[in-house]
């Protein structure tokens, strides 16, 4: 029984390698044999090759979609090149292009003239504001000079202010001008009273002086004396000499130097 199976195993072991003409054979010992059942079918092969692209098909084409967004303006352009030049014009009538420039040329010299006019104008007007400016401000400076003084003692037609400076003759006569005043100078006993009073005791320069002639006072102005009220013994022209007049407290008058510290009073007409 082994013998005969190893001799049929031989028989499908040595069965492919015979030739084509002995097949005949072969089959005739096979199909002896029982055919065996199918087996199961085998896994999938792997994936071969991608294949080329087909042909576009030949279906119908879809309706065209509608425009998207207008996208971000591009940078400008080059300039372009200049273009030609226009066409000559026709030529005017020189008659009336010289009756136009004559009429232009004489409304320009109106114009001018006219400009002139004004400017001119607006200059005096400027000027003329200017110096009522300038009177105003002296107005203004002199009014506040006057608000420095003391209220002064009004007699007649004449008002005396100090603004309680003790000072030089020089000095006061500065001061007093700067308001267009000038140092009291009384020319009747009623004045030199309300001087007096002014002063309070503090002895003032009074507006007379003898430096033109030695011994013969006068006003500032020039003029001869019309009124004294000396005290006894004076003029006496002390010292090195005194060419200046000031009022005492018993309101005499004393002559004194003109370098000497003295009361500064003022009179304004009223
Ligand atoms: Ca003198
Ligand atoms: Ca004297």
């Amino acid at each position: 029984m082994a013998v005969f199976s190893w001799f049929l195993l031989l028989l499908i072991i040595v069965e492919p390698s015979l030739s084509e003409g002995t097949e005949q054979t072969c089959c005739s010992l096979v199909s002896c044999g029982t055919p065996g059942a199918n087996g199961a079918p085998g896994k999938d092969g792997r994936d071969g090759l991608k294949g080329e692209k087909g042909e576009p098909g030949k279906g119908l084409r879809g309706i065209q979609g509608p425009p998207g967004k207008m996208g971000p303006p591009g940078p400008p352009g080059l300039q372009g090149l200049p273009g030609y030049g226009g066409l000559k014009g026709d030529t005017g009538d020189s008659s009336v292009s010289l009756n136009k420039m004559s009429t232009l040329e004489r409304k320009i010299q109106q114009l001018e003239t006219q400009l002139k006019s004004i400017n001119e104008a607006f200059l005096r007007q400027v000027t003329a504001s200017n110096k009522q400016i300038q009177t105003l401000q002296a107005q203004v400076d002199k009014n506040k000079n006057l608000l420095t003084f003391s209220l002064g003692k009004q007699t007649g037609k004449k008002l005396f202010v100090t603004n309680g400076e003790k000072t030089t003759f020089d000095r006061v006569k500065v001061l007093c001008e700067q308001f267009e005043a000038t140092i009291a100078t009384p020319k009747n006993a009623e004045e030199n009273k309300a001087i007096q009073d002014l002063a309070e005791g503090t002895p003032p320069f009074l507006g007379i002086t003898d430096k033109v002639q030695e011994g013969r006072f006068a006003y500032l102005t020039g003029g001869r004396l019309t009124y004294t009220n000396w005290k006894k013994d004076e003029p006496n022209d002390h010292g090195s000499g005194e060419d200046c007049v000031s009022l005492t407290s018993d309101g005499s008058w004393n002559d004194r130097s003109c370098e000497a510290s003295l009361l500064a009073v003022c009179e304004l007409p009223v």
